[in-house]
């Protein structure tokens, strides 16, 4: 008698918005590893996250790692037999891994300071932050906590910490400007991050810096449709991070990103 192989347990552990831990859910979903998000609830890190104060962590079969990047090094490990998120060795690797440490470094940061973004944004985008939280986070946010949120959130240690690192001296629309160019250039013409013809861990990492925002309406999100190169990428990828969960719970979305007009033979092709 044949025994099937037990499919491993698989939970992500996150916030609706947190830019690294939606990095992990994009890789999550690419290599279609069936696993839950559950989703923290801030003021609860310490009693139900398994490692750390950190968020993202995933759990497989009750071990459990933080840390974006390394986590998608063990998911390669630990799911061989799925799509890869980087080639095993050589030049390209280390090429595809230094796009996403200036995703995490940079882009990232970023996003700290264009989402909520200057004067009214600040207020009405913390107002959207807490009201995500509070549909997600398990056990919801108290209403006080809510309103005072846009306030409070600017205050977090890591928040001024990555508020710091984002501080580039340009107005926010020049930055922002000077950033989605950078990300443009890594392109290097091609279809995907460096020029590839598939999509690989920075890809995944960077894709929802972009749609988190559009999909759940953050004022100033749909400065993305600018750039015409940003939107094809965009584009292309949406097919690689379909599935369930969604990246952006339907209790939030308020928005779709666009999707290939026929995005199975695209998908098909790049693969
Ligand atoms: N290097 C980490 C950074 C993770 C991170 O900063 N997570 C934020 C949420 S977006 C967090 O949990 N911060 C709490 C803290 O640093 O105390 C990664 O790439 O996963």
């Amino acid at each position: 008698m044949s025994i099937a192989p037990e499919i491993p347990r698989v939970t992500l552990y996150t916030y609706a918005m947190s830019p690294y831990a939606s990095k992990v859910h994009c890789f999550l979903l690419y290599k279609r590893v069936p696993f839950e998000c559950f989703y923290i609830n801030p003021f609860r890190v310490r009693e139900d996250l398994p490692v750390g104060r950190q968020i993202p962590v995933v759990t497989i079969d009750g071990e459990s790692r933080a840390d974006s990047t390394p986590i998608g090094l063990w998911l390669d490990e630990r799911f061989p037999d799925q799509l890869r998120l980087l080639p095993e060795s050589g030049a390209e690797r280390d090429e595809l891994l230094k796009i996403d440490g200036w995703i995490s470094d940079c882009l990232i940061p970023s996003s700290f300071r264009y989402f909520p973004g200057d004067g009214l944004n600040k207020w009405l985008n913390g107002w959207k932050l807490s009201s995500v939280m509070a549909k997600t986070a398990q056990g919801g946010l108290p209403l006080a906590l809510r309103l005072a949120w846009p306030y409070f959130v600017q205050r977090v240690t890591f928040v001024r910490r990555l508020l710091e690192i984002a501080d580039d001296g340009l107005p926010l629309r020049e930055s922002k400007d000077k950033i989605y160019r950078q990300f443009i250039s890594r392109l290097e013409g091609g279809p995907f991050l460096l020029g590839r013809r598939a999509p690989s861990l920075p890809d995944l990492a960077a894709y929802p810096q972009f749609a988190l925002f559009y999909m759940t309406g953050f004022r100033g999100s749909m400065d993305i449709l600018d750039y015409p190169e940003l939107m094809s990428w965009l584009t292309r990828m949406a097919p690689f991070v379909s599935g369930a969960p969604p990246l952006v719970p339907p209790v939030v979305r308020t928005r779709e990103m666009p999707l290939p007009s026929d995005d199975k033979a695209e998908a098909g092709a790049a693969r």
